[in-house]
């Protein structure tokens, strides 16, 4: 065996051993599909969480790099009439609950969260249906928000519901990374309707179909496998896979 084969074997067999134990025990695996893409999708959430164990940040631009025209799709202005009259009223009587296993569940207004430590981070949004695009964020840490609320020892999830009736969980590598904030600015500006006013959120080490729009409520969980139909998020009952990591 040449050295170079040897290597490889080493670091191949660590990696394995990697992606059975790792350093994630703290992060249970989340919901999976059956058959093909359910083996697909362990190894993809192994390989991803063994690689990225130290919480690497993604990529950020300078702000030359700013696309000119950041799409938007889907939902671009929620059909809710809560919604309707909260955004009359500049979204001065809007709040996000953020609730569950928290020892202080509280509802934050937009003035709470954006009196909060923010971040401001340019980034390439990768939409699943095929286009990308780079914008700038602004908004405070989740983990700050989390923090503020208590969130208990036993949480291993968070789960975000949306005006619009859209719902996923995240685990805590996500929801406590440093860049998976609650953006309330966009390229310097207010957050648009169209991109998810008053606040979306951005999780920059997944596709753009994590990164939820219109926020309406936060929940710290033990277990996500009782919501719904067990998929782990609303797109994950249309075949979507539950960790779409990039
Ligand atoms: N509440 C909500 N969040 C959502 C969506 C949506 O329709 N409703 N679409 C998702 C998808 S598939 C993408 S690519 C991005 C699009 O964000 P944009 O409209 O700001 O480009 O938001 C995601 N978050
Ligand atoms: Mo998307």
């Amino acid at each position: 065996m040449t050295d170079l084969s040897r290597r490889r074997l080493l670091v191949g067999a660590s990696g394995l051993a990697g992606l059975g134990l790792s350093g994630c025990d703290l992060l249970p695996e989340g919901p999976q599909r059956g058959g093909a893409y359910g083996i697909s999708d362990w190894l993809t959430f192994r390989a991803q969480r063994w690689l990225m164990r130290h919480q690497p940040l993604v990529r950020e631009f300078g702000p030359e790099m700013i696309s000119a025209v950041f799409p938007t799709i889907n939902t671009t202005d929620p059909d809710d009439p809560a919604y309707r009259r909260s955004k009359e009223a500049g979204f001065s009587d809007w709040r996000l609950p953020v609730k569950g296993l928290v020892e202080r569940p509280t509802a934050f207004s937009l003035a709470d969260l954006k009196a909060m430590p923010s971040r401001t981070q340019i980034t390439l949004h990768a939409c699943e249906q095929g286009w990308s695009a780079i914008a700038q964020w602004t908004g405070v840490p989740l983990a700050h928000v989390l923090a503020a609320a208590g969130m208990k020892p036993e949480a291993r999830f968070v789960v975000i519901r949306t005006v619009d009736g859209w719902w996923d969980s995240y685990d805590l590598f996500d929801a406590l990374h440093p860049q998976t904030i609650l953006a309330t600015g966009m390229n310097g500006g207010p957050l648009p309707v169209a991109h998810g006013a008053p606040v979306r959120l951005r999780v920059e080490r997944q596709l753009g179909y994590k990164s939820l729009k219109y926020l309406a409520s936060i929940e710290a969980v033990d277990r996500v496998d009782g919501l719904g139909q067990g998929r782990g998020s609303m797109v994950g009952e249309l075949g979507f896979s539950w960790y779409a990591g990039i």
